[in-house]
């Protein structure tokens, strides 16, 4: 079996990062080990939260990992909040190696989240040189890139960001969360490596809902690992966050605590399941 190991923050409630990736990495039949970056009681979105910093921790646990021979398929980060953090993730990779995945969480409808910056966008934007895919949101690409956001726009503006993220260095980016037509939404990739493009698109619902970024990508991730291209797995992807904002539509109290991706679970296996 294949072993991911994630490194992001554990939020207690508000279903996101840490408490997302590893049931969803789990029901896809790949192992995933944990690195928590840091303990908050919910995500930042909430009007109240507690973080502690947990920083100091992954040195120390990155050694005991090789001291003792442990070793990683891949490495997946999420929400990472400090620049020590990401130069401890390079490290990391650096050290480990395997498949290298970032989301590199920011924000999203054309805003930093609380506490990030240009600057710290630009550091994140250097490490996605070294990573073999990406999924950033428009948002967070337009930070990265320098450019401003477009809530509007047509299938060669994607394709433009795209090519100028492979001109940072950056080998696969797949952008999350596009949409060419109102009913639609899915991902659009290009893979500098084939220079070729990608793109799959479901039906958009009429809501959205904090976490789907990170179900989105643990998803992919998953997939990839137990074996589906990286197509298939991005495709799989669309299908499960789609299921999931589905299950959530009967819960709709219960927007910040993110997607009733438990109730989806079962479409994940059957999928991965499949001969
Ligand atoms: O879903 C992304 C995310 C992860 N972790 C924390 C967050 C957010 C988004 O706001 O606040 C702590």
């Amino acid at each position: 079996m294949k072993r991911i190991i994630t490194i992001q923050d554990i939020s207690c409630v508000g279903r996101c990062s840490l408490t997302v990736a590893l049931p969803i990495i789990s029901a896809a039949g790949v192992e995933c080990a944990i690195l928590p970056t840091a303990l908050l009681s919910t995500h930042t979105a909430f009007d109240k939260f507690t973080f502690r910093d947990l920083t100091d921790e992954i040195q120390p646990i990155s050694d005991t990992f090789s001291e003792l021979g442990i070793g990683f398929d891949a490495i997946y980060t999420g929400y990472l909040g400090s620049f020590e953090q990401l130069r401890l993730v390079e490290k990391f990779y650096d050290r480990f190696g395997g498949t290298f995945f970032i989301d590199p969480v920011m924000g999203d409808y054309g805003k930093l989240y609380k506490g990030f910056t240009q600057e710290f966008a630009d550091e994140m934007a250097k490490l996605c040189t070294k990573a073999d895919l990406i999924m950033p949101n428009l948002t967070e690409a337009s930070y990265m890139l320098h450019i401003p956001y477009r809530e509007e726009y047509d299938e060669a503006y994607i394709r433009e960001v795209l090519l100028k993220l492979a001109e940072l260095g950056v080998k696969r980016a797949a952008l999350t969360g596009i949409s060419f037509k109102p009913d639609e939404i899915g991902y659009y990739m290009y893979d500098s490596v084939s220079g070729r493009f990608s793109s799959y698109f479901g039906r958009r619902m009429p809501e959205s809902y904090h976490g789907t970024g990170d179900v989105f990508a643990s998803a992919a991730l998953g997939a990839h690992m137990r074996g589906l291209s990286i197509d298939e797995a991005l495709k799989t992807a669309v299908d499960f966050t789609l299921e999931c904002i589905v299950k959530t539509q009967s819960d709709p109290d219960r927007r910040d605590y993110g997607v009733s991706f438990e109730l989806a679970l079962p479409m994940l296996v059957n999928r991965l399941n499949r001969e």
